[in-house]
C-alpha cells in the first residue's frame, strides 16, 4: 500500500523530467561539491572523498508542485545530517541554498534541510542516478516539494537571511512543505 498523498496531488508511475537549462557535460575527477557560507568549516568535497563518507539510504515518496507524486523511491548516499557534522553551521544559519552545475538554485529552510530523511543522492533504486534525473549527485528533501530536490549538485551555501533560487523568484514558495500546500508565496 502507499502512503498519504499530500493534498491536491496525484500517484504517478515515475518522475516526469524537469530541466530549467541544458546541463554541462561534467568528468566525475572534475567533480567537486562546495559546502561554504557561514560554516565552521567550508568543504570542497572531490567525487572520492564523497563516497569515502558514511553513505545511507533513504525510502520516500516525491511530490512535485505540479501535482504528480511517486512514491517509495529508494535514494543513496550521504546525509544531510552528516554534512551539517562535518561543516558545522553557524548560530543562526536558517536556509541552505543548493546549487546545480547548469546554473539551478533553490533556498531550502534549514530546518527542513536537517531533518533526518534529507539526503545528497547519487543512486536512485539501486542504479546511479540517470543524467536526467541529476547525475553525478542530487539533493534529495522528501519533505519539501520536488524543486527543492536540486540536481547535479555542486554546492550547499548556509545563510542567515533568505535569499531566493530560481523558481522561487518565479512566485514558488519560499519553503514548500506539500502538506500545507505551500506553492507560491
Ligand atoms: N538542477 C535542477 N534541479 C531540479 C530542477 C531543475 O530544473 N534543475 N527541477 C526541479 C523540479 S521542478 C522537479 S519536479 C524535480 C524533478 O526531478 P526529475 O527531473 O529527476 O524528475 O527536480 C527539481 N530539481
Ligand atoms: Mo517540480
Amino acid at each position: 500500500m502507499r502512503g498519504k498523498l499530500p493534498p491536491g496531488q496525484a500517484w504517478f508511475e515515475w518522475l516526469l523530467v524537469y530541466d530549467i537549462a541544458p546541463v554541462p557535460p561534467l568528468e566525475l575527477e572534475n567533480f567537486r561539491l562546495r559546502i561554504d557560507g557561514q560554516v565552521e568549516n567550508p568543504l570542497e568535497l572531490s567525487w572520492e572523498e564523497l563516497l569515502q563518507l558514511p553513505q545511507a539510504e533513504v525510502v520516500a515518496d516525491f511530490h512535485c508542485v505540479t501535482r504528480w507524486s511517486v512514491s517509495e523511491l529508494r535514494w543513496e548516499g550521504v546525509l544531510a545530517h552528516t554534512i551539517i557534522e562535518l561543516c558545522r553551521p553557524k548560530e543562526g544559519v536558517e536556509w541552505v541554498m543548493a546549487y546545480g552545475r547548469e546554473g539551478y538554485s533553490t533556498n531550502v529552510p534549514y530546518e527542513y534541510f536537517a531533518r533526518a530523511d534529507t539526503i545528497l543522492a547519487h543512486k536512485l533504486n539501486g542504479k546511479p542516478l540517470a543524467p536526467q534525473h541529476g547525475w553525478p549527485l542530487r539533493l534529495v528533501v522528501p519533505s519539501l516539494y520536488a524543486w527543492k530536490s536540486a540536481k547535479y549538485l555542486v554546492r550547499l551555501e548556509f545563510t542567515r537571511e533568505r535569499r531566493r533560487g530560481y523558481w522561487e523568484e518565479r512566485g514558488y514558495h519560499d519553503i514548500g512543505d506539500p502538506w500545507r500546500e505551500e506553492r507560491r508565496h
